[in-house]
């Protein structure tokens, strides 16, 4: 619960103090140097340290093959005044000065295929890669990328790893692509529940923070909030997007991922295989119908586009990428929340938030893998030191106020994320909940597919156990 409390208590004095902290140590004197009511809340100030080893890498270019579209989530060379791009550019030049390297982005087009080519071809030309997430697991099945876990330095037991994503990463031992904190894109990528806050005051709805804290926030207890919140603003006597609503969802990404509901198990040797559990499918599916377009507080956008309707004041939730509160809620009028995906129910033992993200691999052309972990190990704590309390501030950061509930929502949404195994490394199944939400025809859908997804599974497990680096 530790950093769950310093980030409640960054906010709350961000209330005080103007202009951005810039660093982890100015967060924890800044917090010693208050006497304000949030100092108690604060049970520990320190950030964990990491055990990398004190190194002069005398300037040497650290060169990060990043997609062009993406590079401002990975390395900032400048100031600009604004939070995140400055808490990327501060973490960049952390690690720098440490270390005494420069970072150097090399961009490429989307899907262009540079980085696995010049890998392939034997080229020493990046110490380290991160791209589209479908190209990118490729790549790892040409063997392209090292496996995570020979990698030294890299402590992946600490809290700049994803712990969920770590798991599901993993196959038979081996990672070969990661998604961190060397990065903001994996948590803006984040799928959360977003919430009105005036327009939850306005119907006397108790804001479900408690809910979450308890570990009761289920699919039930959402739809039970909103089924019968439906009101025909433009008075055209038809729900469209005139309208108000109490939940409204057009993103199906992730859904199975939040919804546990992976289809691989793994068995003791960490071999993943196909589970596919018609019963809890069946089970989550037919809540979140229920929630999505099942009742008369239900609006289903045609597509994610369309949740400017949310930002524009029309529903009490929605389901989207954290993206939007450095987007469109930027503009909201009203006071908004942030919450994790609920449980399907009581009996999901932990919240999941599935997310999606632009993973790094590894280059197996490096020459030096002790600098290369030593790198990755210090960007990933200088992400998580500097860029997540930056990230979590402009996310918090409401019209009207900010409250400490959300910083406690986002920890956990923080420390559940999961990237999904079946969404990187599968085929097309990746979007059946999309595909069955509304027949709920599971049983037939995965009895046509499960041969060829076994088939799948066992190629993936395959190319992972006979890759040599
Ligand atoms: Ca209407």
């Amino acid at each position: 619960m530790r950093k769950l409390f310093i980030t409640a208590a960054f906010i709350s004095i961000g209330l005080l103090i103007t202009g951005t902290l810039s660093c982890a140590d100015d967060i924890a004197s800044a917090v010693e140097t208050t006497d304000m009511q949030t100092a108690e809340a604060v049970i520990e100030t320190e950030m964990p340290g990491d055990n990398l080893p004190e190194a002069d890498y005398e300037g040497y270019r650290f060169r990060i093959g990043v997609d062009e579209q993406f590079e401002k989530e990975v390395l900032c060379s400048e100031q600009e005044g604004e939070v995140i791009n400055d808490a990327i550019y501060n973490a960049n030049r952390s690690v720098a000065e440490r270390f005494n390297i420069e970072f150097v982005p090399i961009t490429f087009k989307e899907n262009s295929g540079v980085i696995n080519n010049s890998i392939m071809a034997g080229e020493d030309a990046y110490d380290l890669a991160t791209g589209h997430d479908l190209t990118f697991a490729g790549y790892s099945l040409n063997g392209a990328f090292l496996n995570v876990y020979d990698m030294p330095y890299l402590d992946l037991e600490q809290p700049w790893w994803v712990r969920n994503t770590i798991d599901a990463m993993t196959v038979s031992g081996r990672m070969y692509l990661f998604s961190n904190w060397c990065a903001v894109t994996g948590m803006s990528f984040t799928r959360a529940i977003f919430m009105n806050i005036d327009k939850m005051n306005e119907y006397n709805i108790e804001l479900p923070y408690e809910t979450v804290l308890n570990g009761e926030w289920t699919l039930d207890f959402l739809t039970g909030i909103i089924k019968d919140v439906y009101v025909d603003v433009n008075g055209d006597n038809k729900p469209d997007n005139g309208d108000f609503y109490g939940f409204a969802n057009g993103e199906y990404y992730c859904l199975n991922d939040s919804c546990d509901l992976p289809l691989v198990s793994k068995d003791d040797m960490g071999v993943p295989y196909l589970d596919i559990d018609i019963e809890k499918i069946m089970n989550a599916l037919t809540k979140l119908q229920l929630l999505i377009n099942g009742t008369p507080g239900s609006k289903n956008y045609s597509t994610a586009g369309e949740s400017k309707h949310f930002t524009d004041g029309g529903a009490l939730f929605t389901y989207f990428r954290l993206y939007l509160v450095t987007g469109d809620l930027r503009e909201a009028q009203f006071t908004y929340g942030i919450l994790p995906f609920p449980k399907v129910d009581d009996t999901q033992t932990e919240y999941l938030v599935g997310y999606t993200d632009r993973p790094f691999g590894i280059p197996k052309t490096i020459n030096d893998a002790d600098r290369t972990g030593v790198i990755i190990e210090a960007m990933s704590k200088a992400g998580y030191d500097i860029v997540r309390p930056a990230y979590f501030e402009i996310a918090l950061k409401n019209k009207y106020t900010y409250d400490t509930e959300s910083a406690q929502m986002l920890d956990i949404i923080n420390d559940t994320r999961v990237l999904g195994f079946w969404y990187l490394y599968g085929d097309d199944t990746r979007d059946f909940v999309y595909a069955n939400i509304n027949s709920l025809n599971v049983a037939s859908y995965f009895e046509k597919r499960a041969a060829s997804m076994q088939a799948h599974i066992g190629k993936i497990i395959a190319a992972f156990e006979t890759m040599d680096n």
